[in-house]
């Protein structure tokens, strides 16, 4: 199995709606393993950083003050095409458009509410994992399950 990692964080949204173990279920059932998990309130400048490269857009403002409005669950996954199979499992990106069966489709309605965030490719990946953890806040373990989910 070609093992990666992605980062996962439930927005402020998500956090006071009480989703926190509905989203981190849906990672979980699906076969991926946590590795890092912490509960924080993002700065204004650390949310600015996560949001880097939509700095030219007009809702980069309103969306770092957004992030970083209360608390976040921020979360390292891992397992063979967590990236990818993350932004699948969580949906497009306005979850007008999102699919049903998805976590955006099943439990957001607007933009701005769009309850969980997903690295979109193998280097932010590894960017945002670094932005949000330090290296000791990772475990690295064997689950028991492993050989039954990978076969
Ligand atoms: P995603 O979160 O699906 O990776 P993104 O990286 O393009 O989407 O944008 C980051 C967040 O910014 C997104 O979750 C919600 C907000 N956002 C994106 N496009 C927006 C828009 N047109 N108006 C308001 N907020 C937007
Ligand atoms: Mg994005």
């Amino acid at each position: 199995a070609q093992m990666e990692q992605t980062f996962i964080a439930i927005k402020p949204d998500g956090v006071q709606r009480g989703l926190i173990s509905e989203i981190i279920s849906r990672f979980e059932r699906k076969g991926f393993k946590l590795v890092a998990i912490k509960v924080v309130v993002p700065s204004k400048e650390h949310a600015q950083k996560h949001y880097h490269d939509l700095k030219e857009r007009p809702f980069f403002n309103g969306l770092c003050d957004f992030l970083s409005s209360g608390p976040v669950v921020a979360m390292v996954w891992e397992g063979e095409g967590v990236i990818k199979y993350g932004r699948k499992l969580i949906g497009a990106t306005d979850p007008q458009k999102s699919e049903p069966g998805t976590i955006r489709g099943d439990l957001a309605v607007a933009i701005g509410g769009n309850v969980i965030h997903g690295s979109d490719g193998p280097e932010t990946a590894k960017d945002e994992i670094n932005l949000w953890f330090k290296p000791e806040e990772l475990v690295s373990y064997t689950s028991n399950a492993e050989k039954w989910i990978y076969g």
